[in-house]
């Protein structure tokens, strides 16, 4: 192969075909063997946009092939995960295995590039790793004159839901254990990027991935704070949102049950772990965001309780809207937890899914779908912003009962009529 892609995830999958699209030979490396035997025989064991129809035409091209080890290549990409420990704590280990992989079938002239979410340091850690593991080559930051192979971190800054277009559009900033490095790992990213490349440290790199999700998780909670304030003084957040909004230099996002996925929710922590006396506010916006789940929660069971025995519709699973991914989902864990409380009386609406996920198990909880759940439930609580929900009129929904965390429905009366 030209190109080696460690992981097959969200975005080791959807980079490897789209490199593999540009004309290079690739080989995606995943630890699991269902995984290489599905993408071997050109189907996707991931829900994206188009993702399916561009990798069944590269493996049926012979330009992207699966396995479960490296071989020697010319560029290798490492996309593994790098979750958090249950203190938060950044977990790296699968990093480093991926670069100890890579690290014993790496030759003169190739070049390493880093795009999991990491903390600061990282990259660093991995060209550590390559000058203990190999001691015949010369490797940058550990020697002297032109190192024999180039590491560089580039992370990828994709939205779920868009993420074929985003690889190829978005901006990408490529960080250099040395510049030379940089400047090699740029020449690769030319090859199928459109958006600007912007070489700079590997630090620097690392650093501004974390700082983009934690600036939107700040941003998150300041809205999620303002909706407590709302209501707390029976004001209308959304209204308050898009007046203060029409000021040219205010752009509030918008409250929510909560923030969800496995980026914003965790990146920010990494920034915390790194400089726990530094990050005050970063650690309390986390905070914010988590504890709006549980408000979320014991708002929707007061309105629940106030009307004793009638059934109740919760709108949406997913972590955001439109998309079928539940994991870490706010959404999930409120209406999961109402389910608990309120059993039958809970009828989930998601059309994401074709059953209820395993915490819904032995809770009585029905899943059922939107027209049934106009028809028998005076009870809606709106979790998630699908645009089946927003699109509902208000003829069929103007005698509910609502709590809409979401602001979907601006016309909605405060009291049914
Ligand atoms: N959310 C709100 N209010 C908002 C915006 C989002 O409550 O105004 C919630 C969503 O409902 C969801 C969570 O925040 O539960 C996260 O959703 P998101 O759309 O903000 O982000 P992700 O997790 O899908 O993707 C983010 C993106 N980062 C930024 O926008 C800075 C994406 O570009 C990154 O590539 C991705 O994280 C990642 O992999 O790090």
């Amino acid at each position: 192969p030209d190109v080696v892609v460690m992981g097959l995830g969200y975005i080791g999958l959807p980079t490897a075909a789209i490199i593999a699209r540009s004309g290079a030979k690739v080989l995606g490396i995943d630890v699991d063997p269902d995984i290489v035997e599905t993408i071997n025989s050109g189907r996707v064991h991931i829900e994206e946009i188009d993702l399916d129809g561009l990798v069944s035409g590269v493996v049926a091209r012979g330009n992207l092939r699966a396995s479960t080890s490296p071989a020697p290549a010319d560029i290798f990409v490492i996309a593994v995960p790098t979750p958090a420990r249950t203190d938060h704590s950044p977990d790296i280990s699968y990093v480093l295995q991926a670069a100890a992989s890579v690290a014993a079938v790496v030759k003169a002239g190739d070049i390493v590039i880093l795009e999991s979410t990491s903390p600061v340091g990282t990259t660093a850690e991995v060209a550590a790793l390559f000058a203990r593991e190999r001691p015949d080559l010369k490797i940058p930051g550990h020697c002297a004159g032109t190192p024999d192979i180039a590491i560089a971190y580039c992370p990828e800054r994709v939205l779920p839901g868009r993420i074929l277009v985003e690889l190829i559009d978005n901006d990408r900033v490529i960080g250099g254990v040395t510049p030379r490095c940089a400047r090699k790992a740029l020449q690769f990213y030319r090859r199928f990027v459109r958006g600007e490349c912007v070489t700079t440290s590997a630090a620097a790199a690392e650093m501004t991935k974390l700082t983009e999700n934690a600036f939107r998780d700040v941003n998150i909670a300041f809205a999620n704070e303002l909706s407590r304030v709302a209501d707390s003084l029976g004001v209308d957040v959304w209204e308050v949102i898009r007046l203060a909004n029409r000021h040219p230099r205010v752009n509030i996002l918008s409250p929510g049950p909560g923030v969800g996925g496995h980026c914003i929710a965790v990146d920010p922590w990494f920034l915390v772990h790194s400089a726990r006396e530094e990050t005050p506010l970063i650690r309390t916006a986390r905070e914010v965001n988590d504890a709006k789940v549980d408000y979320t929660i014991e708002r929707a069971t007061a309105l629940i309780d106030s009307m004793p025995g009638v059934p109740v519709a919760c709108l949406g699973l997913a972590f955001k809207a439109n998309i079928d991914d539940f994991r870490e989902s706010p959404a999930l864990k409120v209406a999961a937890t109402l389910a608990q409380r309120f059993g039958e009386r809970i009828h989930i609406v998601e059309p994401y899914t074709k059953t209820l996920p395993a915490a819904f198990a032995g809770c009585g909880a029905q899943l059922s779908d939107v027209d049934a759940a106009i028809e028998i439930c005076p009870v809606f609580i709106v979790l998630v912003d699908h645009e089946v929900f927003r699109s509902i009129p208000l003829a069929e929904r103007r005698n509910k009962h609502v709590l809409d965390t979401r602001g979907i429905w601006p016309d909605q009366p405060a009291v049914p009529a």
